[in-house]
């Protein structure tokens, strides 16, 4: 009881002495600006001063991307022989899946009717890299990939910061279930 009194107390001074009152000034801008998770963009305040309307604002300047740079022919990575793009059609994700703050590339890579593999491409930042034909998922029996066709996505769905795989399964036109593989 004795705490709380002098809780009460210290927020009535605080009141009295003009708390709720607006500032002067408004806060001065300092240090950075974070976009998504791991996007970060400075702003650089130029403090030029402009004036419009009797009302004085101060210009920022951003370094939003505004246009693509194509990297080349040759790709981030590639397979001449034995990779059939046709084979990950509609089951092809991007997303930070081992949580170094680059996006990455799956593929649910369709083998057969009922036999698939998730394939992994790590990004190094100028390149992918890719993780082996066994994938960080698969089944060899009884998971249609066709089922999934058009209906995978990928985000950080329990929040641990890598990014996971969800995909609506479809049993029969009336019947799905969203299943869900989490990076680990
Ligand atoms: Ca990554
Ligand atoms: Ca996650």
């Amino acid at each position: 009881m004795f705490m709380r009194g002098v809780v009460l107390a210290v927020g009535c001074i605080a009141l009295v002495s003009g708390c709720a009152e607006p500032p002067d000034e408004p806060p001065e801008f300092e240090g950075n600006v974070y976009v998504g998770r791991d996007a970060e963009v400075s702003l650089v305040a130029t403090h030029e001063m402009i004036e419009a309307g009797g009302i004085t604002e101060a210009l920022y300047t951003t370094s939003f991307a505004t246009r693509f740079q194509y990297q080349g022919d040759f790709g981030w990575w590639g397979s001449n022989g034995g990779y059939s793009a046709d084979a990950v059609t509609g089951r092809m994700v991007s997303g930070d899946f081992n949580g170094d703050g680059r996006d990455d590339i799956a593929q649910l890579y369709k083998y057969g009717a009922f036999s698939s593999r998730v394939h992994v491409l790590l990004s190094t930042g100028t390149s992918f890299q890719y993780q082996g034909d066994f994938g960080w998922w698969g089944s060899n029996g009884g998971y249609s990939p066709d089922a999934v066709t058009g209906r995978m996505v990928s985000g950080d769905f329990n929040g641990d910061g890598s990014d996971d795989i969800a995909l609506l399964y479809k049993y029969d036109p009336s019947w799905s279930r969203v299943h869900v593989l989490l990076a680990r």
